[in-house]
């Protein structure tokens, strides 16, 4: 592992705890004490660098979860090495540095890259998917989605609402859909008193796919109140909602409760185990699984248009090269 920071030390102790099949043999960090602090804890090695680790040939698979801006040369290191990889999203921060990614990939001619995009192995998403694509409610017109975290932390930069927060979204709505985005706007509401200065939040994105579906997704990062996600699919008869996060509802004195999740990594285990677990078991037979580098590139230029419509009024093009048939 890459970058154990907290991602990947809760990946670690999936991956420990509750998964088959995969063991942490080594870590790296640009930070080398906590490099050595959790080789340490779980009796691996710790790396000076991403090269010497990825090079190491007891490891069969990495996994990246550093930041976003530093992934590109440790995948392509990979891609080198012929080694499968396991990327935290985003894959990169600019769709010109994904696709650098997918050109070595396809020369290599194996799919190697799998991006970190973990809603697609959730649950109530993968029902939903199941429920449109059995056709019972007719066609997709529109999604009405948010996604709220409790606060945010201070290196939480105006441009991570989409390309942090909303990219969930994208990815999971590029899967449910079926189809690629063609056209992106922002709305900028009032904004929160309870944000740092140089946020919009909370915002609405509004996004149109090549058929015409209508995805709205507000993003609201100080909402102090929880990890809140929600996701309406409005389909031609019926429509198909996730359910309240838990599916423990208390009654009392008081009323009727649900109790909400104020993380991720709460609100998405069971998410993150399925995506680890089918990620190593894929890697054991040799198969490629999840998102594809395709689906970081596609990400990635939707969240391009994205913020620049954060700056930019009026409608933006989505820009992307056709599909390459290596990611049919
Ligand atoms: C964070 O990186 C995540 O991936 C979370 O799921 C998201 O809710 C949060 O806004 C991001 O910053």
């Amino acid at each position: 592992m890459i970058g154990p920071g907290a991602m990947g030390q809760a990946h670690i102790e999936r991956i420990h705890s509750v998964i088959a099949g995969g063991r942490v043999v080594a870590v790296s960090d640009v930070n080398q004490a906590n490099a050595q602090r959790v080789a340490q804890r779980i009796g691996s090695t710790a790396y000076g660098s991403a090269a010497e680790l990825i090079a190491d040939p007891r490891v069969d698979a990495v996994m990246i979860c550093s930041h976003g801006p530093v992934h590109e040369p440790d995948v392509l290191t990979c891609i080198d090495a012929g080694k499968p990889v396991f990327c935290e999203k985003p894959l990169t921060p600019t769709a010109d540095a994904s696709l650098r990614i997918m050109s070595a990939e396809q020369s290599g001619g194996r799919q190697l890259v799998t991006v970190g995009f973990m809603r697609r192995f959730d649950a109530s998403y993968r029902q939903m998917k199941s429920i449109l694509d059995s056709g019972e409610l007719g066609e997709a017109l529109m999604v009405h989605c948010a996604h709220r975290n409790p606060t945010v932390p201070d290196f939480y930069t105006w441009d991570m609402a989409i390309n942090d927060t909303a990219i969930h979204e994208i990815d999971t709505m590029r899967w449910l859909l079926g189809e690629e985005f063609v056209r992106a706007r922002v709305d900028t509401p009032k904004k929160t008193s309870l944000r740092f200065e140089h946020l919009q939040d909370p915002l609405v994105l509004i996004l149109e796919t090549e058929s015409g579906v209508r995805v709205d997704v507000e993003v609201f990062v100080n909402c102090q109140y929880g990890y809140d996600i929600r996701c309406e699919l409005v389909a031609e008869k019926g429509t198909v909602s996730l359910a309240d996060q838990n599916v423990l509802t208390r009654r009392d004195a008081v009323g009727r409760s649900n109790r909400i999740t104020m993380n991720h990594n709460e609100r998405f285990w069971g998410a993150f185990v399925t995506e680890v677990q089918e990620w190593i078991s894929g890697v054991s037979r040799g198969e490629h699984t999840g998102s594809s580098a395709w689906d970081g590139y596609a990400a990635a230029c939707v969240c391009d248009a994205g913020v620049k419509a954060l700056t930019d009024d009026g409608v933006l093009p989505v820009t992307m090269i056709p599909r390459p048939a290596f990611y049919a």
